[in-house]
């Protein structure tokens, strides 16, 4: 295995100008023709031309027309006697390539009859040799020819410029891509579909076609994905004066995908998932990740593929950049404020309970990496969401508008070029030299290079006598691998102060957002008429763990009062974590771990007359059983799961009166439309419904279960329906056994709804051990299949990554199980396997006997002579 390191990046000996691909597509034995233009790099000393390839059979080279000599080295074509001088020249390379034995999804495959293409980050390799890299970009002519009747729809980048019949029933298309791209962005489709379009005309008058592309069957969910795509082009024309820059957009949704979809230029693919949708199949969750997802990938079209990345390591410019930019999109389509607020608040807890661990975990990495083994292992939570928070502090320390600004000069100075973090701060702060960012440019890109989460600790003193509040500021950050010692960040930190009745107190603004630069800093409040409550880390400024012996009165005080909407339902967190940790710590049986306070300043939320309902559901939600553990020393997670679940049990008893009224309040609401108000009100009624059946289960009372039963059998939309059985099997109640069969039989057709009925299985919580085998009898069903990602993620992952308290047992079968899938699906798609590997990540963490149990399984795995790179690293980092 050879490791790439950031500083070892030198340009490439050679540019490819212009490149036409033609593909006679066949299942068995597809054929490629790649005639390309090249020209040395006159900046670089002559030397071979080296290719990438990757499980390719070559045919024939022709340089200029001739036949050349050529050798092989460590699966790369290399041509010594290229011409002399600077002048371009034509290379033609023909190879062959079985894209059905394709199971890793990379490069060119088939699912369920249609050719695809996946070539982010080294994926063209296996279609044709190239200079895979992304800072090589050429413009692309592509031609397609297929067997008319099985592939009438055959798609690549860009414009259509010809298509037409062949003999013996095949026909061709020619599309031309007027853009210059890097390979990575490339991108073919080949298969029976239908499309829905629209026509839309943009600010500037310009037309286009946007079109998605589905199954024949599933025309009916493509709805809300093609309104979410309108939305998409016109939020960044008007956000960012971005405009679409293809007279052609196209998604292609297809049900064997490694991720969630592909940003190739003008032809998007998609994972089903983040594409088919309609009231009956689809929950409110999923409508919210279409637009999100589907803008994400739009959003690439500037930043990513106009301006892209000069080297892999440079992977958040592009990523870190985009997801800030579909929160923002998602953000601003919210009508009411306090939506905004609700996305925030799902966010930052996806920031909390995945990224902060990875962060403390052996995978810790800079948002902008210095080393990999295999890429793929670094499409990661760091670099994409800690990597969007790092833009986001960029925004918060410039303001909105100068955020605008430095996106304009980005865009200036670097469109159709390939670049680097560096260029991207750069230009951010250049369009805002007056900014702090500006000022101290150097220390806050310490983001980008240091791995880790700082902790920022937080002392209030008040002198009544002076009426001055002074808060002190402190930071540090513990070592990660291979970096022993931290530099301080730059930490902007928003912050508010409210007096003991809850009332804001005025602060200039210079210090409503104050810069934490150094070790540590000291602001001064004067002018305090008595002992303020600090709301610290507003909006969650800083991606950073904050420290602050906050008193529970002072915690009250914030949930029934702050302004900031965030803090507020930070404020219930840290109550219930609180709580939690004490009830893990304690010694003995789990007793009741909430007092009358907790309960009453919960009761007092779920009743509140103006907090709108996504709000109620996010703040009743306790902290998950993952980010209970990042909080301690050393993990028995049977522990933390039994405390959690008795909060749950307790809540729900202490409430139920309660939870009656507010899924009576919140049940119906008229026809289903997904917008985030009314998906609130769903939220909040699903989980009343849930806290019903599981108090029913205590109390023995057979009603509620009833009505969750007659509520699964009679709702109007995929969203109640699936709360109401989510509560019967989370409750583990006897209506489950009829429910679930029901549930299958009413959707055998559907495969998106089948994942969520096997992952609702895989991820229930664990009583008595009953999950693994639950767990081993879904992977026999009939429906299960190993080799399409969605369907393994669902019963494997829900299992392991997201079932804790099923997954950790004591007799190590959970550990046992998971080195088992890890190496069985390693064997054909060693993507997928590595995801699945991270679940260990953790277990240094871990108390006896699970912490040896789980080492020895990581071992097993590592012990096996034949393991991609992509689990090697991971499990050799887990081990180290
Ligand atoms: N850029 C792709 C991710 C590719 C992952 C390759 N292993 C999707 C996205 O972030 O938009
Ligand atoms: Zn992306």
């Amino acid at each position: 295995t050879t490791v790439v390191r950031r500083e070892d990046y030198a340009p490439p000996a050679y540019w490819i100008d212009t490149v036409e691909l033609t593909f006679d597509l066949d299942p068995a034995k597809t054929r490629v023709l790649n005639r390309m233009t090249l020209r040395r790099n006159a900046a670089v000393a002559a030397q071979p031309l080296r290719l990438d390839g990757e499980e390719l059979n070559l045919a024939r080279v022709l340089v200029n027309g001739a036949g050349c000599s050529f050798k092989m080295d460590a699966g790369q074509l290399v041509l010594d006697n290229l011409p002399e001088g600077n002048e371009p020249f034509t290379l033609e390379i023909f190879t062959t390539c079985a894209p059905e034995k394709n199971s890793q999804l990379m490069g060119l495959y088939v699912s369920q009859g249609t050719f695809f293409t996946q070539c982010e980050a080294e994926g063209f390799r296996r279609i044709t040799y190239f200079l895979d890299r992304p800072d090589v970009m050429a413009s692309y002519t592509v031609t397609l020819r297929a067997d008319k009747a099985r592939y009438p729809v055959l798609l690549s980048n860009g414009n259509l410029e010809e298509e037409g019949p062949l003999p013996d029933g095949r026909h061709f298309a020619k599309w031309v891509d007027p853009h210059r791209k890097p390979s990575y962005l490339f991108a073919l489709v080949a298969g029976n579909l239908v499309a829905r379009e629209q026509r839309i005309v943009s600010r500037s008058g310009k037309e286009h076609l946007l079109q998605v592309f589905v199954r024949r069957g599933d025309m009916d969910k493509t709805e809300h994905a093609m309104q979410s795509l309108i939305a998409s082009v016109a939020w960044d024309e008007a956000r960012f004066g971005l405009p679409l820059d293809l007279e052609r957009f196209m998604i292609v949704a297809t049900s064997d995908f490694n991720m969630g979809a592909m940003e190739n230029k003008g032809l998007n693919i998609f994972n089903t998932k983040y594409v088919l949708a309609n009231s009956a199949t689809a929950t409110d969750t999923d409508f919210a990740n279409i637009e999100s997802v589907v803008g994400h990938e739009y959003f690439h079209n500037w930043t990513g593929n106009r301006v892209t990345c000069r080297d892999w390591f440079q992977l958040s410019l592009k990523e870190g950049l985009t997801v800030f930019r579909d929160q923002e999109f998602s953000m601003d389509l919210c009508a009411e404020p306090s939506a905004r607020a609700v996305k925030r608040i799902e966010d930052v807890r996806v920031l909390r309970t995945a990224q902060f661990p990875e962060d403390a975990g052996p995978m810790a990495h800079p948002v902008r990496p210095d080393s990999y083994v295999e890429i793929n292992n670094f499409y990661t939570v760091t670099v994409y969401e800690k990597g969007a928070e790092v833009v986001r502090m960029m925004q918060t320390l410039v303001g909105r508008e100068g955020f605008a600004r430095g996106m304009k000069l980005y865009f200036e100075r670097h469109d159709g070029q390939a670049v680097t973090c560096d260029d991207f701060a750069q230009a951010i702060a250049d369009a805002n030299p007056d900014s702090a960012l500006a000022r101290q440019l150097e220390v806050f890109k310490r983001w980008y290079s240091q791995a880790g989460t700082p902790r920022v600790r937080a002392e209030g003193r008040y002198d009544a006598e002076a009426r001055r509040y002074t808060l002190t500021l402190s930071q540090h950050c513990a070592p990660t691998p291979g970096q022993a010692v931290k530099q301080p960040f730059l930490i902007p930190v928003a912050l508010g102060l409210l007096d003991a009745q809850g009332r804001e107190l005025p602060l200039p603004e210079s210090q409503r957002l104050v810069v934490l630069a150094d070790a540590s800093a000291t602001v001064v409040f004067d002018d305090i008429d008595s002992e303020p409550v600090p709301s610290l880390l507003r909006g969650f400024s800083a991606p950073v763990v904050l420290e602050y012996a906050d008193s529970d009165a002072q915690l009250l005080t914030l949930l029934a009062h702050d302004s900031d909407p965030f803090n507020r339902w930070e404020a219930g967190q840290r109550l219930a974590l609180r709580r939690a940790l004490a009830a893990v710590r304690a010694d003995g049986p789990v007793a009741q771990p909430l007092d009358a306070a907790f309960i009453d300043a919960m009761r007092a939320v779920l009743r509140h007359d103006t907090l709108d309902a996504a709000f109620k559901e996010l703040t009743l939600t306790l902290p998950s059983e993952t980010y209970i553990s990042e909080q301690l020393e050393v993990v028995d997670p049977q522990r933390v799961h039994a405390v959690r679940e008795a909060m749950r049990e307790q809540l729900a008893q202490a409430l139920h009166a309660d939870w009656a009224w507010a899924y009576e309040q919140h049940r119906d609401n008229g026809a289903y439309r997904p917008d985030p108000l009314s998906a609130g009100r769903r939220a909040l009624a699903g989980m009343a419904l849930t806290m019903l059946c599981l108090d029913a289960r205590q109390s023995g009372d057979a009603v509620w279960p009833g009505k969750a039963y007659q509520r699964f059998k009679d709702a109007g939309n995929m969203t109640d329906r699936f709360n109401a059985l989510s509560a019967l099997v989370v409750s583990g109640h006897a209506l489950a056994r009829e429910a679930l069969p029901r549930f299958h039989a009413m959707f055998r057709d559907e495969a998106l709804v089948l994942d969520k009925w096997f992952a609702l299985q895989a991820g229930a919580p664990d009583r008595g051990g009953n999950i693994l085998p639950a767990v081993r009898q879904l992977m026999a069903h009939p429906d299960f299949q190993l080799r399409n990602p969605n369907r393994a993620r669902s019963v494997i992952f829900s299992y392991c990554n997201a079932n804790p308290g099923a997954f950790h047992r004591a007799d190590a079968a959970g550990y046992v199980f998971w080195s088992d899938r890890v190496l069985e699906i390693d064997r054909f798609n060693p993507q997928v396997a590595a995801r699945l590997a991270r679940a260990l990540d953790r277990w240094k963490k871990l108390a006896e006997p699970y912490r040896s149990a789980a080492r020895e399984a990581i071992a097993r795995v590592a012990a096996q002579a034949e393991l991609s790179n992509d689990v090697r690293e991971v499990v050799t980092r887990a081990l180290s």
